[in-house]
């Protein structure tokens, strides 16, 4: 067996990733601990500096409510998320982060994040709840915050940082998280961290389906390569009963270097247009209908907005284009009779769409230079990716969490309350995040947000449990053997062939991820199918998977690099299931533009106006699927109060 070291690290709060969600608790963590003596300790795979989602920085926040200028109210983004999920959504939990994420952004001002500022001091929004920023630097500003909240002290440090060490899965004992396991990259050496409480932020999931791009290009997905499912692993792994495991994302984007609109329609009011000159919002709007009466809110819930664009791309109307340079033009003309002042703003306009691309997908700029693409002078094709799990924008899959005490009605109390905001149904698991489900369009600033209310319950439970779980010396050494074993398997077998990509005793990770993309690809709605699947093909899926898992007990990993990969792939493996029986679950189609069940193509209000949630029985390796009511903390709007939000 490979000889790796075991170090054991005993702390009170371990918080797993070191995204938006863990920086936000490792701040709040850090006050909270202090307070009470307490350790933290937390862990990612990565050098917390330029890692996750917001590694290449951003360029806006997302969620900002604004509750200081009086415009806007915790309900009204209530209203907004819940119609945005075609009325899927946890109130409570999306109230506790809308309530909380103002003081967040200012925060990130504090720390140093440049946010745009007009004439008047006043934020520069993008849409009504999205603000400028400049942002190639926002996870180092969010990162550096974090590693000052748990390591300054002059030699009395709340907490301690690892990087470069990868969690694999959860430590328990009986029914309670009792920390995590995982390797370092960098070193032979396998870890164990014990712990009170335990907070899962390792981010969503990609490449569980096959993406767009193919070959030296598959790095660049919209979602960073690097989340890869290890949040819903872990929380499954646990036991912890999971939520909207159905509610992928599927983002238009730039094509093939997947740069972001939400800048180009919002704040330059950019029309898509097909290969016609058709707008699709104009001419498809009758088909809004047939999903009233969510088909009727404003904004239009991203996931008809991509249906109406889909349904173009179906009918041979592509490509679809983002009218950039006549945005650009539309724009400039206000100073059209005054030939200095539209020439400067033409140059503001322009380096202003170069700096969207600069500040957060670097490689849309790259491909807008290599292809001669001048965007005030032509228009760039958009399409919609590949699948992603990312609760945290407008998908919504993560763990079923408990939410604040606070926000609950008598009756939303009894099916959304249990003890402390943000745990999952295993004691001593928090999560936040992508790894909390039900709780959609938190993005950067409202995940950081999350983290740091899931910190502060999470180091309340800790003060009330306050005793180290009990570990089983002959399970821990048996999970070691388990997670090294790639690495026997590919020693014990490199020789009997010239080629180690090629096999017969073994599986290399990047072959293993192949098959599963193409699997999900073809049975569960992936691009090539059109986002189109129905039961017969989900039975498939799932007969495919299970000879996947048992083919998994063979992947082989020549070193630590691919041991990580290895475990990724095995943690997308899951995510995939998960999806897939949800997706069998659901007897209907309520997110058109993000998947279609064919064999059911209706939204079925009466049936399924209901949480899919799942959970794996780790002791008896069967699955459950079931549903949660959705329950209301605010009255409901009337329809024609949903018109116009
Ligand atoms: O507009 C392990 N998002 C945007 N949010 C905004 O506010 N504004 C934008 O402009 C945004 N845009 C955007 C966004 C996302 C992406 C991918 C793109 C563009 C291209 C959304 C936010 O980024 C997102 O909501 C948050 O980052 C979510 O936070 P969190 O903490 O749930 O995830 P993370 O930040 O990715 O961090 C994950 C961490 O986990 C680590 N990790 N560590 C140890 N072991 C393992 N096995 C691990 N697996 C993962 C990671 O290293 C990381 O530290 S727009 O275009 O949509
Ligand atoms: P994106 O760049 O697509 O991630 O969008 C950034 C933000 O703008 C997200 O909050 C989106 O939901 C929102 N957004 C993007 N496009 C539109 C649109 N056409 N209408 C309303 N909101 C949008």
């Amino acid at each position: 067996m490979a000889n790796f070291e075991t170090i054991v690290v005993e702390t009170d709060l371990l918080i797993l990733g070191g995204g938006m969600a863990a920086c936000g608790a490792a701040v709040e963590a850090a006050h909270w601990a202090r307070q009470n003596g307490l350790k933290v300790t937390l862990v990612d795979k990565a050098a917390v500096d330029r890692s996750g989602a917001v590694a290449m920085g951003l360029s806006a926040i997302n969620q900002y409510v604004g509750l200081r200028d009086g415009k806007n109210t915790v309900k009204d983004y209530v209203d907004y998320v819940r119609n945005d999920l075609m009325g899927v959504t946890r109130e409570d939990l999306v109230a506790n982060i809308a309530r909380h994420v103002d003081s967040t952004v200012h925060l990130f001002e504090k720390w140093g994040l440049p946010i745009w500022k007009d004439e008047n001091g006043n934020y520069v929004h993008e849409g009504r709840w999205q603000l400028m920023i400049n942002g190639e630097s926002y996870k180092v500003v969010v990162a550096e915050a974090a590693k000052n909240a748990l390591l300054a002290g002059n030699g009395k440090a709340v907490g301690e940082i690892y990087e470069r060490i990868f969690i694999v899965g959860p430590l328990m004992d009986g029914e309670r998280c009792a920390g995590a396991v995982g390797f370092s990259v960098r070193e032979e050496k396998f870890y164990v961290f014990k712990a009170k409480a335990t907070l899962v932020a390792m981010g969503g999931a990609v490449h569980v389906f096959k993406p767009r791009s193919s070959g030296e290009g598959m790095g660049r997905a919209w979602y960073p390569p690097w989340n890869s499912g290890s949040s819903a692993y872990f929380t499954l792994k646990a036991g912890a009963e999971m939520t909207c495991q159905e509610v992928r994302f599927i983002p238009v984007r730039f094509k093939d270097a997947y740069g972001p609109v939400g800048a180009w329609f919002l704040l330059f009011k950019s029309r898509a247009t097909n290969a016609m000159g058709g707008e699709y919002m104009v001419e498809r709007r009758a088909e809004l209908e047939n999903w009233a009466p969510y088909g009727r809110v404003k904004p239009i819930p991203a996931n008809l907005r991509n249906y109406l664009g889909m349904l173009d791309v179906m009918e041979g109307k592509g490509p679809i284009y983002m009218r950039t340079e006549e945005a650009i033009k539309k724009i400039a003309t206000t100073y059209k009779d005054d030939d200095k002042a539209y020439k400067k703003k033409m140059k503001e306009l322009e380096s202003e769409a170069w700096e969207d691309f600069l500040d957060m997908t670097i490689s849309q700029a790259i491909l807008w230079a290599g292809t001669n693409v001048q965007p005030e002078e032509r228009s760039s094709e958009i399409a919609a990716a590949e699948p992603y799990f990312i609760g945290s924008h407008s998908g919504a899959s993560g763990a079923w969490v408990s939410g604040p005490e606070d926000l609950q009605t008598d009756e939303t109390k009894k099916e959304y309350f249990w003890g402390y905001a943000h745990m999952s149904t295993v004691p001593g698991l928090f999560c936040a995040g992508d790894a909390s489900g039900a709780s959609s369009h938190k993005f950067s600033s409202g995940s950081h947000a999350e983290g740091r209310a899931a910190a502060k319950a999470a180091v309340k439970f800790v003060v009330d449990n306050n005793t180290m779980p009990n570990l089983d010396a002959a399970a821990l050494e048996a999970l070691k053997e388990q997670i090294l074993r790639p690495l026997d398997v590919y020693e014990q077998f490199k020789g009997a062939t010239t080629d180690p990509e090629v096999n017969p005793n073994y599986i290399k990770p990047r072959m293993y991820m192949y098959r599963l993309q193409k699997l999900m690809d073809e049975y569960a709605a992936g691009i090539t199918a059109q986002f189109t699947t129905n039961e017969s093909l989900l039975n498939k899926a799932l007969e495919l998977l299970a000879f996947l898992k048992e083919d998994a007990e063979k992947l082989a990993a020549s070193n630590l690099h691919e041991l990580m990969r290895c475990w990724e792939n095995v943690h997308r493996t899951w995510q995939a299931e998960a999806h897939v029986r949800t997706l069998l679950f659901r007897e209907e189609t309520r997110w058109p533009g993000y998947y279609y069940r064919a064999d059911k193509p209706k939204i079925d209000d009466e049936q399924w106006h209901v949480f899919a949630n799942c959970k794996y029985h780790p002791n008896t390796d069967q699955w459950e699927v079931l549903t949660r009511p959705i329950l209301h903390i605010f009255p409901q709007p009337k329809e024609h109060e949903l018109l116009g939000g």
